[in-house]
């Protein structure tokens, strides 16, 4: 166990990991020196006055190099990237440089299910945690889902439930969970790990770390994360393929969710009757039961468990009618590959789609092609715009409507009345919003404004 009496941490980043790794690593004694490069003046009063009775130093408005020098060891929030001249300049003194989670996994005698993949790490990670409930373990999420994972090291869990972003595997050299699952890749965040490659990497080092007593949830479906390599134990998990082939692992059989462990196979629940919808959602459902196995759920438990689940907000999230046209809220499809997902949820009816916002650059081909089998309209908002208009209608995509806020798409989809309204906009929100999070808010705030002025016409 690493001592920290006495020991100087620079934490860069004041954000909710940050102030998490500040707390803990200054109630153990280190000397911790917080450096944030947004103004003081932005920082809440709360935050400060906390800062300071913690006994830590800060800064903010910048990284200087008094942070630099000051430390033994760097902890770093997931936001910053590892090519900025700090990050690059605190490297160079040959000092770690390290992420929360991987500082948490050195701290921690909590086993740690670890979840990550390009899309359905909140939604796997979330039932993950509610299936070992069900079966009588406490088993917080925590991680990229919103929980900064030091805040729950002091209390008394079974297990922690971690969903890891590439953002924090990048900072995370020897992390090895007790159980990792890995749902699928397709280029993500390219810009921020500046290529592919660097993305992939970081996803692979996590299963790279484990040992022979450790376990790997991995999807057979998906090519690259089928090629991973680890000494952990592998437990597959597919929708597609014919399972007859593997010893043990989660798969669908005759429209049922089966598991098969020890030899044995075990109906779960048919597909029908599952609480979410969507076959991405099956693959999330085959690897979280997946892991609550390995865990040691009991499948009777699971089915229970099952039963009671309730899908995240911003997660294809009904939100109202107004004047017979639905308003979805998918805030959470940040890229193309879930906005496709969430497109193809509407089998024979043509949706609305709003769509848009922080542009990350990837390829839009599959994006535009099922864009028109599946929308009557695109309403774009944000600085994608331009690019997104553009390859639409070279891919035939006809009604497409760029707007100057959230607002007016809202009111657009309303006059348009041409099938339910879908916020799903396959890019980020940094653009217009403060995050995903917040732009679902406001998107539902709108909505809900509007049905209530209707609600007062009629
Ligand atoms: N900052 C600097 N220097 C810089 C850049 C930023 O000091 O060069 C400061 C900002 O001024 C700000 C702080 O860093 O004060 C923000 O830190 P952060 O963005 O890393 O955010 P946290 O609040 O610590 O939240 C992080 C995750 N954020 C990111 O990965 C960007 C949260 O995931 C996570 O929930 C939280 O830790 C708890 O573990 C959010 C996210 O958007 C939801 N994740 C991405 C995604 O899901 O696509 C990966
Ligand atoms: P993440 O945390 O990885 O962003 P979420 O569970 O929050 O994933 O889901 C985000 C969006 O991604 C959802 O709105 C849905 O449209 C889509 N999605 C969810 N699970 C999957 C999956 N297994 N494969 C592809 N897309 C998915």
């Amino acid at each position: 166990m690493v001592r920290w009496k006495q020991r100087k941490v620079t934490i860069y980043g004041l954000g909710r990991s940050g102030l998490a790794a500040a707390r803990y690593l200054s109630e153990r004694g280190a000397d911790v020196y917080v450096s944030d490069s947004q103004p003081e003046s932005k920082v809440a009063d709360a935050t400060i006055q906390e800062l300071k009775s913690l006994g830590v130093k800060y800064e903010f408005g910048e990284h200087s190099l008094q942070a630099i020098r000051f430390a033994d060891i760097f902890v770093v929030s997931p936001g910053i990237s590892p090519y900025s001249d700090v990050i690059q300049m605190s490297r160079k003194t040959g000092k770690e440089v390290i992420s929360d989670i991987e500082l948490a996994s050195r701290m921690a005698d909590i086993p740690i299910i670890a979840i990550t993949g390009t899309n359905g790490k909140s939604t796997t990670t979330a039932l993950t945690s509610h299936l070992l409930e069900a079966c009588g373990f406490r088993a917080p999420v925590c991680g990229n889902i919103g929980v900064p994972i030091l805040s729950l090291l002091d209390e008394k869990h079974d297990f922690l439930v971690a969903e890891v972003s590439s953002f924090q595997l990048e900072y995370s050299p020897t992390f090895a969970p007790f159980i990792s699952v890995w749902l699928n890749l397709t280029p993500d965040h390219i810009d921020w790990h500046k290529g592919i490659d660097n993305y992939v990497d970081a996803k692979r080092r996590m299963f790279k770390n484990q040992q022979m007593n450790q376990y790997a949830v991995l999807s057979m479906d998906d090519v690259v994360v089928a090629a991973t390599s680890t000494m952990a134990e592998v437990f597959p998990f597919s929708t597609e393929q014919s399972f007859d082939e593997y010893i043990q692992g989660t798969y669908v059989s005759d429209g049922f969710v089966c598991c098969r462990r020890s030899m044995t196979d075990r109906v779960v629940m048919a597909v029908s009757e599952l609480p979410i919808k969507g076959q991405h959602n099956v693959e999330n459902v085959l690897a979280a039961v997946g892991a609550t196995v390995l865990a040691g759920g009991d499948i009777d438990r699971i089915k229970e468990g099952l039963k009671t689940f309730k899908n995240l907000e911003h997660r294809m999230e009904y939100v109202g009618t107004i004047d017979g046209v639905a308003f979805y809220n998918d805030s959470k499809a940040t890229n193309t590959v879930s906005a496709i997902k969430a497109l193809e949820s509407f089998p024979g009816e043509p949706v609305v789609l709003i769509a848009g916002g922080k542009d990350k650059g990837t390829s839009l081909t599959e994006f535009v092609h099922v864009v028109r089998k599946t929308a009557s309209a695109v309403i774009l908002i944000g600085e994608a715009t331009a690019r997104f208009e553009n390859e639409l209608r070279q891919g035939g995509v006809q009604n497409i409507y760029p707007v100057a806020s959230l607002d007016a798409a809202v009111k657009l989809g309303a006059q348009l009345n041409q099938g339910p309204v879908l916020l799903s906009p396959a890019c980020a929100s940094f653009d217009m919003f403060k995050d995903y999070e917040e732009r679902g808010r406001v998107f539902k705030d709108i909505v809900r404004a509007r049905l209530k002025e209707v609600a007062q016409k009629t």
